[in-house]
């Protein structure tokens, strides 16, 4: 790990022991394997919350932070420990299997983590004995639960004895609090971010010369697919909308395996990780490369309001507000175009919130400006956010007219909230209408 992602994730741990306090102790567990089918496994990913303090990828790890102290037993003296990465044992059968493994002597030097021990003496402090000297446990116990393997066999004891250790010390699921730091993007993750998106961005671009009537949606999906990998992208954000016609109507669509008919448009919404962030990403285009006019009407109604919310977007704004904005303006532009009669209907076809956070995760794990409680709506500098106004006429909604129905269209930003307004992280993504058919014109279905 390069000194740039040490301190990074070493300033996280600092910062989340600051907000704990001295007298709590927080156990945050990595991710374990997790079973698909007979012997097989999924690929293995570690929990975010753990890498963003961390940065480590192996599987059966977690962290300790004390910022009070705790007495480690060494070789030599006991010593006082602030955190302790509980790490695999070497095992040179398991490594020439599976991978190699750090080993807990190599933590300090490869990670930046002052201690670490191997995960079987985590059983040690995972008692009431242990934990009923401090005031808070912060544990991210909605993980912990989906343990598995050796880590499962690890806590079960501590499971079993939860009656007796929670009178004493107060659990505390550590999300909430992680999800306030990961609120505010640092520079190091603003890169990572930037770097997902332009391995989408250009994937995007090498997928738009080869869609054509015809094909089937999975193939535009593994265009892409194909793409973020050479790219360098080391993982989907998310699983890929690729929704030709009326499918653009099911907003989590999942079968991507629908022909890509003449005359319908085409809504993609995918993008690459990159190093754990997120992109996100969505575009509509007509599937033989030119929209009819009334595809173009909804297309530049649902661009109007992309652009407005951006232009909007700095310091100090409520993301509520922007929310209201994209509504009013998709509103606006039905209302006048003759198609929606009265603007309080607009929901019907707009469906959902214009955004969300992103960051480690696609929707980030950050406190829901939803509560209500102004501090997450009001957007700051760091953040980052999507804008996603979208529209979608079903075949059944009998009020719109006939040349709309199967329809959808979004169009999706990624936007950094910087000091004084804020920065397009998706800004080479093509948008606009006669970009979009000049960049089609020379596809055929040679391919
Ligand atoms: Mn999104």
């Amino acid at each position: 790990m390069n000194k740039e992602q040490k301190s990074f994730h070493g300033s996280r741990r600092k910062e989340f022991s600051r907000l704990i306090g001295r007298d709590s102790i927080a156990l945050i567990f990595g991710s374990t394997h997790r079973n698909k089918s007979y012997d097989g496994d999924y690929k293995f990913k570690q929990y975010k919350n753990f890498y963003y303090l961390t940065g480590f990828e192996e599987a059966n790890s977690a962290l300790m932070l004390a910022p009070g102290g705790i007495k480690l037993k060494s070789e030599k003296n006991d010593i006082t420990a602030n955190e302790i990465l509980f790490v695999q044992k070497k095992d040179q059968m398991m490594e020439t299997w599976n991978g190699k493994r750090v080993g807990y002597q190599n933590v300090k030097n490869e990670l930046g983590i002052e201690n670490a021990r191997e995960n079987k003496d985590l059983s040690f402090y995972l008692n009431s004995k242990f934990l009923s000297r401090f005031r808070k446990l912060y544990v991210n116990l909605g993980e912990m639960l989906k343990l598995s393997g050796d880590m499962e066999t690890i806590i079960t004891p501590f499971l079993n004895m939860l009656n007796i250790t929670a009178p004493h010390v107060e659990i505390i699921d550590a999300s909430y609090l992680l999800g306030t730091m990961r609120f505010v993007k640092t520079p190091f993750e603003i890169k990572k971010i930037k770097n997902a998106a332009d391995v989408s961005t250009s994937a995007y671009y090498e997928t738009l010369n080869s869609i054509y009537p015809g094909m089937n949606e999975f193939n535009v999906q593994s265009v892409l697919e194909f793409y973020y990998r050479f790219h360098g992208g080391d993982d989907i954000a998310y699983h890929p909308i690729v929704a030709a016609g009326e499918n653009a109507c099911i907003l989590h669509y999942q079968n991507n395996d629908q022909h890509l008919e003449n005359g319908d448009l085409l809504l993609i919404d995918s993008a690459s990780e990159y190093n754990y962030y997120c992109s996100d990403i969505t575009r509509t285009f007509p599937v033989n490369g030119k929209f009819t006019d009334e595809q173009k009407l909804i297309y530049e109604i649902v661009l109007k309001a992309n652009k407005e919310c951006i232009k909007k977007i700095r310091p100090g704004v409520k993301f509520s507000y922007i929310n209201q904005l994209s509504e009013k303006v998709l509103a606006d532009g039905l209302f006048d175009a003759g198609i929606l009669k009265d603007k309080k209907n607009i929901k019907k076809y707009s469906l959902h919130g214009v955004g969300h956070h992103i960051g480690l995760d696609t929707h980030d794990a950050v406190p829901s400006a939803k509560t209500g409680v102004s501090d997450f709506d009001t957007l700051k500098e760091g953040n980052v956010i999507t804008i996603e106004p979208g529209l979608y006429f079903t075949k059944n909604m009998k009020e719109i007219p006939l040349k709309l129905r199967g329809t959808g269209v979004r169009i999706e930003d990624d936007i950094l909230v910087t000091r004084n307004g804020c920065l397009n992280l998706t800004e080479d993504m093509i948008k606009e209408v006669t970009e979009i058919e000049d960049a089609m014109k020379e596809n055929d279905s040679d391919l």
